[in-house]
């Protein structure tokens, strides 16, 4: 296993409990199968342009590298690409960023094409302003790149204008698998069943929650950072009856480097087309408060922080003391399974509290409308027109808008196919 020293920041108010302060960058870094064996912080006020550290403390890391062979120096933050090629002249280990690791993370977790792709364009892009003269120039002497550059281009030219052209295929190729999706999605339901969005920070338990509700182990989770990257979608039935469908979507995390947000926009786009939001927290986690900030803070910047969020606190079968039921949180045990019910039955008044009534004459024709408005609404009273000839059955229902629209449309295109035969 490769040996890495971590390196982190503080602004000169802060606390500087390295442990604390760098716990989650040693997750990340034992994630991506590295084990951390020492730590240094240092107190800044703005990143220094050279090395982002202090001149002084390079040259201390430089020497614990080399008393304990270091393989990996790890920064808590991104660097720019100017600092990153300062601190590999003086630094005889690898220079690995906040950033990267995250990307190496995500590059071992994708199992989807989708899912690589979108991984890929956070590489590039992450690459592309880092390309440089000098590393070009050595992939040329490795024999890495071995492209020739034309009349009057520069080698990093050419470079560039290859990793550039690679995004735009990856880009185009996300867009047209994102397209296929919504084809395939919008065939499935006629009737459309709302979504609730599982979101959280990474290892919060989204997946066991969702395992938990479909009494299936059919989502990965475990506990390592970025288990699940791929959506993950689920039928599930309300107490009442009701079906809606969970989606169990990628973990947030702080400074979540904005390649990712970028490259997963379709991913994250389902989030913003939900009808409601779960935001499940780790409550015995100590930097829950933190960590839910980091979520919403997320959520604004996809444009999903104006649809309704429900907190949830999970884990909480960790806690010695339970904690104050307040009207609009609820807390919760993923695994196993306490205060779950009391969270769907929230989620069940919240949709039934949206329904509106509606009255309908249904034709023979268009009994199977009857299961389909079932499973999105309710029927309040059901009267069969008993004289009339076509067998019309009148119908007082509970629908919300969306699936109103749809149920009208399936009866004017069934009525005009019945008027046209
Ligand atoms: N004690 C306890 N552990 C839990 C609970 N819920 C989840 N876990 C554990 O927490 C770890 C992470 O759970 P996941 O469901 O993979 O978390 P996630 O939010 O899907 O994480 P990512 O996919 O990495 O973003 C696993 O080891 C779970 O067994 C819970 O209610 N109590
Ligand atoms: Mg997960």
């Amino acid at each position: 296993m490769a040996k890495a020293l971590l390196v982190g920041t503080v602004s000169k108010g802060q606390k500087d409990n390295t442990v604390e302060l760098l716990k989650e960058l040693e997750r990340l870094a034992d994630t991506s199968g590295i084990k951390t064996i020492d730590s240094v912080v240092q107190k800044i006020e703005k990143p220094n342009p050279k090395f982002f550290i202090g001149e002084g403390k390079v040259f201390e890391i430089k020497k614990i590298c080399e008393e304990k062979s270091v393989d990996a120096v790890i920064f808590d933050n991104e660097l720019t690409a100017t600092q990153q090629r300062n601190l590999e002249e003086h630094i005889p280990s690898r220079i690995i960023d906040r950033t990267r690791l995250i990307l190496n993370i995500f590059a071992q977790r994708a199992r989807t094409k989708v899912a690589q792709l979108q991984v890929e364009l956070a590489e590039k892009q992450y690459e592309l302003p880092r390309l440089s003269d000098k590393s070009t120039a050595l992939a040329q002497q490795r024999g890495v790149i071995g492209i020739r550059a034309g009349f009057g281009e520069r080698k990093i030219e050419v470079d560039r204008r290859k990793i550039k052209d690679r995004i735009a295929y990856l880009k185009k190729e996300i867009e047209k698998i994102k397209f296929h999706r919504e084809i395939q999605r919008s065939k499935r339901q006629d009737v459309p069943l709302q979504i609730v969005s599982i979101v959280g920070y990474t290892n919060a338990g989204k997946s066991t929650f969702l395992n938990f509700l479909t009494g299936k182990n059919s989502v990965y989770a475990d506990d390592k950072l970025f288990a699940t990257l791929d959506p993950t979608t689920r039928k599930v039935k309300l107490p009442g009856g009701k079906f809606v469908l969970f989606t169990d979507t990628v973990g947030f995390i702080k400074k979540l480097p904005h390649q990712l947000i970028a490259a997963f926009k379709s991913t994250l786009e389902e989030i913003t087309k939900s009808d409601l939001i779960i935001h499940l927290i780790d409550i015995s986690d100590k930097n829950y408060k933190d960590n839910e900030k980091t979520v919403m803070g997320v959520l604004k910047e996809i444009g999903a922080d104006k649809l309704t969020v429900i907190n949830a606190y999970n884990k909480c079968d960790l806690l010695k003391l339970k904690p104050n039921h307040s009207e609009n949180d609820f807390y919760l045990s993923a695994k196993t399974g306490a205060g779950v019910q009391e969270l769907l039955s929230a989620i069940s008044s919240k949709f039934e509290s949206e329904l509106k009534y509606k009255k309908i004459s249904i034709p023979y024709n268009l009994f199977s409308l009857i299961s389909k408005i079932k499973s999105a609404g309710k029927i309040v009273r059901y009267n069969p027109q008993k004289n009339d000839p076509k067998g019309y059955a009148e119908l007082e229902i509970l629908i919300d808008e969306k699936n109103w629209g749809q149920i009208q449309k399936l009866m004017s295109e069934t009525n005009e196919k019945s008027y046209a035969s």
